[in-house]
Parts: C-alpha cells; structure tokens; sequence
C-alpha cells in the first residue's frame, strides 16, 4: 500500500505531517489556538470549562499521532490482534491520564499557570466516562491501560451509552437517581461515520435448496438497525502505542429510516422507528451481579457483539488469509457471559454466510474465544428465555440447538453411565418457559475459561462447572488473578507517594515493573522516609476531609482512622455488617467512662457506593448509614471519637480521591462470594491497611504481604454451606451483641424502625443467608484489634509501607501477560527505542 503512493506526493504530506507539541510553549501556542479557534473564544471569556476543552484538545491532537501510526502499524505486522469484548468500560477522566501517559504533565501545569489556571481545576471539569457498573467494567479499563503499555496489538469493543451509570444523591437519607448525560462535550471520541454494520432483529429462517442442490439456510426479513463506530484512543504509558476502543452507536438504517415515509406523511412513524433503534445503545443498565432478563438488554447484546464480528472478520478478510488461519490472526476474550452471543454469530457466519462444514466452522470458533467468569453468585448468571430469543433470533436459537445437540451426543458417548449428566450439562434448562444457560454456551464455544483470583477460579472448578471439569479436563480452565494498572491507581491517585517512592528507588521504572517496588523494604527503618510517608497519608485525608465538608456538610477530623467501604451496595459485599458494627461502636462509646472515651482512637466510618435502582435491600443500606450518621455526628457525649459518611455518587474520579486517604478498607463479603475485588488492591498499593475476609483475591494479597500486615477475620468459604445449613436445622443463636444493635434500632434510636425492618429481618427471619451473625464477634474484636495498632504509628507506618513493598504482584501487567501467554498465544509487538525514551512528569 505505502509504496503505491508516488514519491512527491509523499513529500508533501510529510513536509506539513502533524508532529505534536514536546514543550511547554508549544502546548501554550495549541491550547490557546484551539480556545480562540476551535471553541471561538477568548482570554476575556475562557472560564476552567473552556480551559479544559483547548487542554484536552491539544493532548487529544498530540495522542491522534501515535493513534494513526499505531494502527499503520498493526495493519503492516499483520499479526494476531486481540479483542476484548466488554458490555462496561469504566474508564474515568481520559485527560489528567494522558498528560502522565505521554509525559507532558508538568508542560500543562506550568503552561496552564501561566494562562492563568490551576491544572487540578482544569483536569476536574471533565465529566467521568462512566460506563460501567463497578469492578468488572473498571477491570476492562486497566486491561486496556495495559495492553497499551504493553505494547500489544488490541482492541477493545463495546457500546456507546448515551446514559452512563446513574449519579447518586442522597435525599433525606436516600438514594436518588440522576440520569448521567455526558455527551455534551467529548473530546475522546472520534464518530466514524463511514464505518457503519447493519444488524438484523427477529425476521423468520428459510431452509431450501438452491439451483445447484446445494442446502441455504438464511435468515431474512425483520428490522435492521445500524451501527455507527466511535473511537477512542487508549494511549500506553511510555510508549508509543496507542490502541483502539471502540463503541458501536444505534440508529435507525438509512433503508429502515425512510424518507419516503416522510413524504407520505407518515412522519410520526418515521420518527418513532428511529426511536426505536436510537433506544439500543441509550442507557447502561444499572445492575452489578445481577441478571434482570430483559429484552433490550437483549437487543444490546447481539447488536453489539454483531457489529464487533462484522468489523473484525472485515479487517481478516483484508489479509486474504485462508479460514483456518482466523484463530492465528483474532484472539476474541468474553468478559463474562454477556457478550456469549458472539460465539453462536461466528458460527452462523462461518456457516450459513461463506459456506463453511460445521465440524470445520466450529473448531474455528472455539480456537478463537475465551471465555472470563466473574461471578459465582446464581442471581448474576445469564439465562435467557427460549421464547424471547426464538423471537429476536430465530435462527441464533437453531444453531444454539445444533450446538447443544453436538455437545450432549459426545457427552452420552463419554458418559454413557451417568444418566442424569446430560439434563444436568444442556446448555437448555427444562425449566418453565425454557431458558438457555449462557454460562454453559460461553464454556462450550471457547478454547479456554478463567476465573480471577485463585479461591474463585477453584470454585468454579468444583461448584457451578464440576461437570465441565469432567468432560473436558481440567486443562481447560485456568486462573488469572485480576491486577489494576499502577499508573491511575498510584502514579496519578497519588502523585505524591509516587514520586517519593520513585526518589528511593531512583526512577519511575516501577510504574512498568510493579514488582521493584520490593526495594522499598530497604527503608521500612529509615525514620526520615517513614516520617515523609505519614505525611503523604495526612494531606490526602486532608484532600478528603475537604471533599467530605463539601459533598455532605459534615466536617470530619483527619487526625482520626479513616475506615472506608467504598464498593457497590449488595448484599453479599456485606455493609450491613459494617453499618452494624458502627452501631455496636456508637453504644460502646455511649457506655463508656470519660477515663475510657480517652483511651480510644478517634474513627471516621466512610461509606460509598451505588445501589441498583431496583433492588430494594442495598437501598435501605444506604439509607440506614445515613440515619445513623444523623445521630452519631449530632451526639455532644461522642465528638470526635466517631463520624459516619455517606459520600454520595462514588465513581471513578471520586475513587481517586478516597482511595490514598484510607487508613483501613473494608473487603468484608460472605467467603466464597466476591470472586476477586480490585479496590481491595488499589487500597494496599496506595498504603492503607485492610480489613477482610478470607475472599477472592483479599487471600493471595495476604499471602504476597504477609497474614501481619492484614487484619482478617469471618468463617472460611469451605465452612458456609454448613452455617447456612444449620441456620435452619441447628440450633442456630444469633449473636448477642448484634442482638443488642437491632433492640436499638426496634427503638426507634435511628427513626423509624419499620425503614429497616427488612434488614433485620433477612438475619433474625430469613436464615441470615450472608452470615452477619456468625462473623460479627469476629468482626468486632478484629476492629478492636484495628483501634490497639493504630495507636502505635510508627508499627503502622511499617505495616503501610511493607505492604506496598510487596504488592508487585497485582499490577494488571502482570494479569494481562498471563492472559497473553496462556489463552491469547501472542507476543507484543516491538514499538521503536525513539519513542520509548521521554522525560517522565
Ligand atoms: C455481573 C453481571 C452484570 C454486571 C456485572 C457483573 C459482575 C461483576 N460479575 N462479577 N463482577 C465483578 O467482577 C470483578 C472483576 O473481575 C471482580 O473483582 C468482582 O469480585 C466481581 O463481583
């Protein structure tokens, strides 16, 4: 292609070829060209607003470079590129990221100050992009951070939500919610307008034979909806590359929206099929771990993975390469099963599109997926209904058929003796109306399944895939321990701490090679370093302090612990347990001497987290925190010596924020339910302690940091079954002291006590399903012990830093290498020294 360009051509588009600023003047000249131009204003009217978009668009011409070289690049090694499909991306501020990423942070700041503005202002209009619902949508985002670093060759594929994740406030204690229209202005997207993929919906399936005997399956009539490509560029940090995402927009197809229908007059029906298809990509739903079966959700799945197919099979064909080579050229990564669709799609391209023998289609297929679990619990696994995808996807269900049909024939031939397997394996469950088991197809389709963190990828093994494990071996299933990306969740969370370390190890070669943290242990004596270390922890609870008197109005003290439970509200995530516990707390202090209100260390509990619009008990969690902060922080007898937060619409950049400041983090789920946690990492590599149950990844931590250095308690996963069994068979007692917290809130202490009656209820009614009961002794003797070491700083301090000595092993480099080397089989592709090599801010 290139040398098809004549020579003088060439000349003259590398003559005016764009190369992007390198110094603080030069960002000046283009964030002011672009406020004066681009946005048509000037020095008399550029408010911070104005001031972050010329930023932004200076640092997105800077990042569209290296974008478009990147691509060139990939296209010419003609190598194996990976697609990460993820119905959630929750990436956060783009801007303050990649100033780090491209190295010109400190040009902005001093460039920015000298027009007159503060770049934390600045970097704060941005609006978070936001979506996501938690853990498995921001996991996507370090992966795609990473992958960049790393150099591979990869693309990340979703939908473009005009409505991200709601934003939360809280009204006389409860949560309302906001729609989260973030569109207005944003920069980081690029409309491809000429990169479009009609969709089909519903329709019916004709079988014939054509002229030349030859069998045609093909699919035909209902809707077709369009697919319009956004961009992103995902920049790495320190190098070169910059990757692709890419998030498919719906409106109606040029065909379906019909201008003729105007003219006929049929406006109003014009207008509403336009609707109707735009309603695909309008809003994310809002339910983390949890499965609601509803039809545009539905609608979501198929549209998005269609157009994904669609435009990578385009760019395969480019290469015109032979069929079986697809899976050497397309690794395609399922993050969990809602993207399953894909799978049943390849096949019915492979077969019915270009002909191809099933048995040869379908090997293609399963070489080509891989398939990521992210939750054991049963109200999060997909199930869809027979009836609703026979409608949707008539001939999707057919082959879903043919695929079940396969499977179990060989299971029978395998299994002959087992009579109950094949009912137990179908990815059909004969239930009323029938339901096809996601989970099952995603295992069935793919090359290889994984869990994210090493109890969870266990589990798996032995609870919800047991039969698979039989079947296939247990070589088909594999752990990968979730990591997060070092560089937003220390080097740009937590400037300050990043650039101390990096003074003692010599260089910010840790933010690629997470694991030289280790060389910190050198200094857990050196008085000066431990001194400036406490310090960092003070102004960030300092930053906080701020944050929390501005949000809520409740001035907190930052010399007091700081214990933090930020994370989605769900039950088995267990802040009942918590809020409980501060309860407990509350009385204690109301007992105690003055002699003894001395002794104890002054706590500050931290609350955040959204809770599904529909689902009804994480609601009345919330809603209980804040009733019990109304009293405790109105309480003279308490002071200081206990505050009660719930900060209200916790994201992203508000994880930015909290995370440095904690002292404690709360990781407290029912073992065996939180399939690994990320925050549980973040909170450790940015110095804070944990509190945490033996859970996920809360137990390799423990290993990696030592069982010192981390404060757990709670029954063990292997013992659940058995408590929950004796709940209802046993004589089951609830424990005292919890006893004593739910007589304070029958009493009206914190309002009406029928607002929580539910709460109490699910313990002392419903067999306590999460176990508040049976780890709430240990729970509390665990914060005790949390109040005795605290009060000796230097021992913290200590714990603190070792801990982040030894949290190497988390970064999501390290996850996505394994994921490179053990389902993907690719290598990166070597990006140019020149580039390499840049000042680091
Ligand atoms: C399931 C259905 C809908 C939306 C989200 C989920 C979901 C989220 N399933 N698992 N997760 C979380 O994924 C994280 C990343 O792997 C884990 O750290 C966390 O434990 C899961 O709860």
């Amino acid at each position: 292609v290139e040398s098809s360009i004549p020579e003088p051509q060439r000349e003259a588009w590398k003559k005016y070829s764009a190369t992007g600023f390198k110094s603080k003047d030069d960002f000046q000249k283009e964030t002011v060209r672009h406020i004066e131009t681009t946005l048509a204003r000037s020095l008399f009217n550029c408010d911070e607003k104005a001031a972050y978009s010329g930023t932004a668009l200076a640092f997105r011409d800077r990042l569209i470079i290296d974008w478009n070289k990147t691509q060139q690049r990939q296209t010419f090694a003609d190598q194996k590129r990976i697609y990460y499909l993820s119905l959630e991306f929750l990436m956060g501020r783009a801007l303050d990221n990649a100033m780090l990423n491209v190295g010109l942070k400190t040009a902005a700041k001093e460039g920015l100050g000298e027009l007159g503005f503060r770049i934390e202002d600045v970097i704060q209009q941005e609006h978070d992009a936001a979506l996501g619902n938690g853990g498995l949508g921001r996991l996507a985002a370090c992966f795609l951070d990473s992958l960049a670093s790393l150099n591979y060759a990869a693309w990340g594929y979703g939908l473009r939500y005009r409505y991200g994740i709601f934003k939360q406030e809280i009204e006389n204690g409860y949560q309302v919610e906001i729609p989260d229209y973030w569109l207005d202005f944003n920069p980081w997207e690029f409309p491809r307008n000429d990169v479009t993929i009609d969709v089909q919906f519903y329709g019916w399936v004709n079988k014939y034979t054509d002229d030349e005997g030859k069998q045609i399956t093909s699919w035909q009539d209902g809707e077709i909806v369009t697919a319009v490509a956004y961009d992103v560029p995902i920049p790495g940090y320190g190098t070169a590359t910059v990757n692709n995402l890419r998030l498919w927009s719906s409106k109606a197809s040029a065909g379906e929206f019909d201008f003729a229908k105007f003219n006929s007059g049929e406006y109003e029906n014009a207008v509403a099929d336009e609707q109707r298809a735009e309603t695909i990509s309008a809003v994310l739903y809002p339910n983390d771990n949890m499965d609601r079966g509803k039809e545009l959700r539905l609608k979501q799945q198929y549209f998005w993975c269609a157009a994904s197919l669609h435009d990578i099979i385009r760019r395969f064909k480019k290469s015109k390469r032979p069929w079986k080579d697809f899976p050497e050229q397309v690794a395609i990564q399922l993050n969990d099963t809602h993207p399953t669709l894909a799978i049943v799609e390849l096949q019915r391209i492979l077969v019915d599109l270009e002909g191809i023998e099933w048995n040869a289609a379908w090997e293609i297929v399963t070489k080509t997926f891989g398939y990521t679990n992210h939750t054991v619990l049963p109200e999060a696994l997909e199930k869809w209904s027979v009836p609703l995808i026979q409608h949707l996807l008539p001939r999707h269900l057919q082959i879903i058929y043919d695929i079940n049909l396969y499977f179990l024939q060989q299971v029978e031939r395998r299994f002959p003796k087992d009579r109950d397997m094949l009912g137990r394996v179908s990815i059909i469950e004969e239930s009323q109306p029938k339901t096809v088991r996601m989970a099952y197809l995603a295992i069935i389709g793919s090359h290889k399944v994984n869990g994210v963190a090493e109890l969870h990828s266990d589990l798996i093994k032995t609870t919800i895939f047991k039969d698979f494990v039989k079947i296939y071996g247990p070589d088909k299933f594999t752990n990968v321990t979730n990591g997060i990306t070092p560089r937003r969740w220390l080097h740009q969370a937590n400037p300050r701490l990043s650039e101390l370390i990096a003074s003692k190890l010599g260089s910010y070669e840790f933010l690629k090679d997470l694991t030289l943290l280790n060389k910190l242990e050198n200094f857990v004596d050196d008085k000066d370093f431990k001194k400036e270390w406490a310090e960092i922890k003070y102004a960030n609870k300092v930053r906080l302090a701020q944050h929390i008197l501005s949000a809520t109005g409740i001035s907190v003290n930052p010399k007091a612990l700081f214990d933090v439970q930020v994370k989605r509200i769900h039950e088995y995530k267990r802040q009942q347990l918590n809020i409980f516990g501060v309860i407990h707390r509350y009385l204690a202090i109301k007992n105690m001497s003055a002699e003894e209100r001395k002794k104890l260390a002054p706590r500050v509990s931290i609350f955040g987290g959204k809770a599904a619009p529909g689902y009804w008990m994480a609601k009345t969690i919330i809603h209980l925190v804040n009733k019990v902060g109304d009293v405790v922080n109105n309480d003279k007898d308490v002071g200081d010596l206990l505050k009660v937060v719930f900060i209200p619409d916790y994201n992203v950049s508000k994880a930015e924020i909290i995370i440095p400041a904690s002292d404690i983090s709360e990781h407290i789920s029912t073992a065996g339910t939180e399939a690994s946690g990320t925050s549980n990492m973040k909170f450790v590599l940015n110095g804070g302690l944990v509190i945490g149950t033996l859970d996920g990844a809360n137990i390799e931590i423990t290993r990696e940091i030592g069982e010192q250095n981390v404060f757990l308690f709670g029954n063990l996963s292997e013992d659940v079954e058995d408590l929950r069994h004796n709940h209802f068979y046993g004589n089951h007692q609830i424990d005292p002291e919890l006893n004593k917290v739910f007589d304070e809130i029958k009493k009206g202490t914190f309002g009406d006590e029928g607002a929580f009656s539910s709460l109490v209820s699910a313990i002392l009614d419903h067999g306590d399903y999460y176990l508040v009961s049976d780890d709430f002794n240990s729970y509390c003797k665990t914060q005790d012990l949390i109040d005795e070491t605290y009060k000796n700083q230097d021992e913290w301090v200590s714990k603190s830093i070792t801990s982040v000595a030894r949290m190497g092993f988390f970064t999501s480099d390290r996850c996505i290498n394994e994921y490179a080397d053990s389902i993907w089989n690719i290598e990166p592709l070597q990006v140019k020294e020149e580039a390499e090599v840049r000042s680091r801010t």
